[in-house]
């Protein structure tokens, strides 16, 4: 390899270093007590001690029959990935469905995967929010109400490529979805609820 093909590629690897960035949006339990490091779109989001996977604090969100956010103000990006994971729940309050899971992007145009225990089919979806898109779905051999999920959804925003594994509270892999989209260019991690009952760990 000449010297002029060794330093393109040195200077294109070098490139890869600089403009590709990694957001991990790794729950962190909410054992401090405090969530003014979150920014909540609508909803209300209060740390409580009824509803815990780990420790002794967890997050709930309700927001009677609509959606709310709640993005985390460091969780900022516009290309590269975004491995985001944690705990979820639906209590059932008898609103018949109710929406918990993770967020990327903004208020208005975000990807989401949920779990979704009323949702028939839908129990376990990535959607895009801008289009009204279900980019995967699956009834994922069943989603409970009362019951903890683990969901790992990582999104690659520079090819658009999604991977949303949803898990019972043992780590056994329920499902897996993926699917393949670019719409959004930058935005927020987070959770998200929908309708009340919503509780992350
Ligand atoms: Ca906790
Ligand atoms: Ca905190
Ligand atoms: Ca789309």
């Amino acid at each position: 390899m000449s010297f002029t093909k060794i330093r393109s590629a040195h200077t294109l690897v070098f490139m890869i270093l600089i403009i590709s960035t990694t957001v991990s949006a790794t729950i962190d339990g909410f054992e401090d007590n405090d969530i003014s490091e979150w920014s909540s779109n609508g909803g209300n989001w209060n740390v409580q001690t009824s509803f815990v996977y780990n420790g002794t604090y967890g997050l709930s969100g309700d927001n009677g029959n609509n959606h709310a956010e709640l993005y985390r103000d460091d969780w900022n990006a516009s290309n590269g990935a975004v491995n985001m994971s944690g705990y979820f729940y639906c209590e059932d309050v008898g609103l018949g469905n109710c929406g918990a899971g993770s967020i990327f992007g903004s208020s208005d145009n975000y990807y989401a995967t949920r779990i979704n225990p009323g949702g028939g089919s839908n129990s376990v979806a990535v959607r895009d929010r801008s289009e009204g898109q279900t980019i995967a779905s699956s009834s994922c051999g069943g989603i409970n109400w009362d019951t903890w999920y683990f969901i790992e959804y990582d999104i690659n925003l520079d090819d658009g490529s999604h991977d949303a594994k949803i898990y019972d509270s043992s780590m056994n892999k329920k499902c897996e979805l993926n699917g393949t989209d670019s719409t959004i260019s930058s935005g927020k991690a987070g959770v998200k609820t929908y309708k009340d009952g919503t509780k992350v760990d």
